[in-house]
């Protein structure tokens, strides 16, 4: 603030006493002492008389310079105005006065200066952190300039001061500036800055002329460090977004710029946000994104390059990479393309085979169906999918074939029987591919054995295959369960569906074995008797018991199917080889006993052939039979009083050729057995000879022979009645 001031010198009684001392007429002049002005003022300088009845006053400049002024006379004053005062009037001014004869003078010596403003404070540039900086303080339009001191300070601390000594050649404003160079720190930051300017116009005692200016020092950062970061990703397909933010330190906060630069290396201004979102995008919208922070002092700037491919379409085929397939079933492949608005579809094999099955293609799905599906889908399908001018896609499904349809069959070789082998086969009837089929055979738990099969030929057909083994059974393995397994495995896929199994459960026979005949009471019985024949026989299952005779001619009568055969009342001819038999599935076991039925002799005959009364030299037979027991024994004796002579027979028969007179006498025959005895006794006479002539009756001769015969004739007839009462006990009829 510019302060105008005019000092006038208390100087006027010093001149008043001078001029005193003349006694004539006096001059006073207003203001007494040295005018100090400042440029544009006015001053006024006033010369009046005493003790002068009518002077005449006059103004001069020193140096016969213009007055530069407008002199008013009013009687005894006169006055010199001057407004406003200019450099010019930096002088002395002289009042001329004439009273009478007498001339007299004053002189008014005129100080002008000038400092109208404040100083101004300039900076270099931006005060920078740690950039040095050159701050600069005018002075303007500054008289005299000699005695102008300027002072610049930051804070308490003097950065500069200078004091203009050198007195300017021509009387003129001048502009002084006064200059310091320092590197802003941190602290520097709110300080003031001051410069301050003193202008020495006065005297000694009088307070000096001072003006200055503050001004507040802000330190400024350049924008750095900056940064961006994108969101999801540079990498972009058309149609997606991204968010892309620029940060920047610096002080003041930097500004953010987004552009594009464009390919003639332009940029183009897209935001003057730090966050910058591009949507749906497209390919053109691919390049290099340039951020820039800028603050008053600089700017740093990052860039980005951003590609935008091009949206592919896609192409699916289920079910893939592969699908495993029945023979016989429906196969459906489908190819599904997204991204595509009107795509064409091909299928082919991969062989380039025929396709043997039905494509249908709606909109962006296309399906071949295989039905049924046979050996000759076996292959690898594609679908090619082409869309517009793009490229073709192909997405590629292999179908596997396998058939595996009936159930397994297990067959036996025969019955389980304990020790005997068996052959045991497990079938697998019209398989595919066998290549991949495992058969196994396990007895409970345990594997017996297992098989897999090479296919040496590489044709497609359905096989049969087996795994055959043989074993020895025992009766331990009852019970166990006899697996056939077989597994059909498609690559690694768990093919648990693929798995069959057939199930037998053991039953191991055991062949039958007759341990024992129990006859009770005995095989020896007499006739009449009763005779309980039991038979014991093991086996698995147990064996059924079959009783039989043995007929004459080998052949076996089937007589009870009782482990018990009971006879009753036996009566001889149920004499003979009795045969017990044990028969199951596993085989027959058979043990025989002989029953033997005893009779008493009876009916014994004891003949002499031709008759009990021969005559000497005749041939006489003395036979003995015994028609009811043929098991007896014949014993034929000739009584006599010195003893009993033995008489060697054959068949009961004793032939006395030639009869003598001793052969005269009793004989005896005595048939006995374990049953019983029987005695018949003869008396032979034998008379002398008249004619020695042998005689031989035809007629007994016949007899004889009769008599033997009857037995045979006998036993016919009890197996005819037998065979008609063949079950169960039976008698004799
Ligand atoms: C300087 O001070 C101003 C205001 O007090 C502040 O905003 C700025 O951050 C400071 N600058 C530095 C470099 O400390
Ligand atoms: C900057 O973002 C603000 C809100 O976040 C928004 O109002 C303004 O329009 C954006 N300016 C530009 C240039 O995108
Ligand atoms: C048979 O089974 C055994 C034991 O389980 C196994 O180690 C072997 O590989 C199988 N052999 C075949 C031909 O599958
Ligand atoms: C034969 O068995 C039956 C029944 O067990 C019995 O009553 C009978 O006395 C037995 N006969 C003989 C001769 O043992
Ligand atoms: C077998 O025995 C049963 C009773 O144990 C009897 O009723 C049946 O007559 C007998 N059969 C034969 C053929 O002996
Ligand atoms: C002029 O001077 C003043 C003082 O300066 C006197 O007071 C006046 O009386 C005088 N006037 C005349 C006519 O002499």
């Amino acid at each position: 603030m510019p302060r105008k001031m005019v000092v006038i010198f208390a100087a006027s009684s010093i001149l008043w006493m001078v001029f005193a001392a003349s006694q004539a007429f006096k001059i006073e002049t207003s203001p007494a002492s040295k005018i100090i002005a400042q440029l544009g003022d006015s001053i006024s300088m006033t010369c009046s008389t005493t003790h002068c009845e009518s002077p005449a006053f006059s103004w001069a400049a020193l140096m016969d310079r213009p007055l530069n002024g407008k002199v008013i006379n009013e009687g005894n004053r006169s006055t010199l105005v001057t407004n406003p005062v200019n450099l010019e009037n930096d002088y002395s001014y002289l009042c001329f006065v004439t009273c009478e004869s007498k001339k007299r003078r004053r002189e008014f010596s005129v100080e002008i200066y000038s400092f109208p403003k404040d100083p101004e404070i300039h900076f270099s540039g931006h005060p920078e952190l740690g950039k040095p900086v050159t701050v600069t303080c005018f002075v303007p339009d500054v008289y005299p300039s000699d005695k102008l001191k300027i002072e610049l300070l930051k804070g308490n601390q003097f950065l500069s001061q200078k004091e203009f000594l050198d007195p300017a050649d021509v009387k003129s404003q001048e502009t002084k500036s006064l200059e310091a160079t320092f590197t802003p720190a941190d602290e520097d930051n709110g300080t003031a800055l001051v410069c301050r300017a003193t202008l020495n116009v006065y005297e000694i005692d009088s307070e000096p002329q001072v003006r200055e200016t503050t001004e507040q020092l802000h330190i400024y950062v350049s924008p750095k460090d900056t940064v961006i970061s994108v969101s999801p990703s540079t990498r972009l397909q058309e149609g997606d977004s991204v968010t892309m933010t620029c940060s920047s330190r610096g002080l003041p906060a930097p500004q953010i710029f987004w552009r594009k630069k464009l390919d003639n290396g332009d940029l183009q201004l897209l935001s003057e946000n730090a966050t910058l979102t591009l949507i749906a995008m497209r390919m053109e919208d691919s390049g290099t994104y340039v951020c820039e922070g800028v603050n008053k002092v600089g700017q740093d700037r990052e860039e980005v390059t951003l590609i935008v491919q091009e949206k592919m379409f896609t192409v699916e085929i289920s079910p893939g990479p592969w699908v495993a397939a029945q023979i016989g079933d429906l196969v459906v492949l489908t190819c599904i393309v997204t991204g595509c608005e009107s795509p064409s579809f091909s299928w082919r094999t991969q062989l380039d085979s025929p396709l043997s099955g039905n494509v249908n293609t709606e909109g962006s799905r296309s399906t071949l169906t295989l039905s049924p599906v046979s050996l000759e889908h076996e292959h690898s399908y594609q679908c090619a999918v082409t869309c517009g001018h793009d490229k073709e896609l192909e997405r590629k499904t292999q179908v596997k074939l396998y058939l595996f349809p009936r159930n397994l069959e297990i067959e036996m070789s025969g019955l389980f029987v304990s020790g005997k082998p068996v052959t045991v086969r497990c079938q697998v009837p019209d398989v595919y591919s066998f290549d991949r089929l495992e058969i196994e055979l396990l007895k409970g738990e345990s594997i017996m054995k297992n098989k897999t099969f090479l296919r040496d030929v590489d044709t497609k057909s359905l096989e049969t295959k087996s795994l055959e083994m043989t074993f020895i059974p025992t009766t331990e393995d009852t019970g166990k369960v006899l697996v056939c397994q077989a597994k059909l495995s498609i690559d690694e896929m768990e093919f648990e569906l693929k798995q069959k199994q057939n199930t037998q459960t053991l039953y191991v026979n055991v062949a039958p074995q007759v341990t024992a005949i129990l006859v009770s009471p005995s095989s020896v019985l007499e006739e009449g008797g009763s005779v309980n024949m039991t038979c014991s026989s093991d086996g698995l299952p147990a064996p059924k018991t079959l009783w039989s005779k043995q007929l004459n001619n080998g052949d076996l009568q089937p007589l009870s199917e009782n482990t018990t055969l009971t006879l009753t009342s036996t009566k001889m001819e149920d004499s003979g080889i009795y045969v017990c038999e044990g028969i199951n599935q596993a085989g027959i076991s058979r043990k025989e006993v002989e029953l033997i039925i005893q009779v008493a002799p009876k009916d014994i005959q004891l003949t002499a052939f031709p008759s009990e009364s021969v005559r000497e030299g005749d041939t006489v037979i003395i036979s003995c039979t015994c028609g009811n027991a043929p098991q007896t024994l014949i014993i034929l004796k000739k009584k006599a009083e010195t003893g009993d002579t033995l008489l060697k027979s054959t068949d009961g028969a004793y032939t006395i050729h030639k009869a003598q007179l001793q052969d005269a006498g009793v004989y005896e025959c005595e048939s006995k057995n374990e049953v019983g005895f029987q005695l018949r006794s003869i008396t032979l006479n034998v008379k002398e000879r008249e004619s020695s002539k042998d005689y031989f009756s035809p007629e007994l001769l016949v007899l004889y022979c009769a008599s033997s015969l009857v037995i045979p004739a006998t036993g016919m007839i009890i197996y005819f009645a037998r065979r008609a009462n063949m079950r169960g006990s039976y008698s004799l009829v």
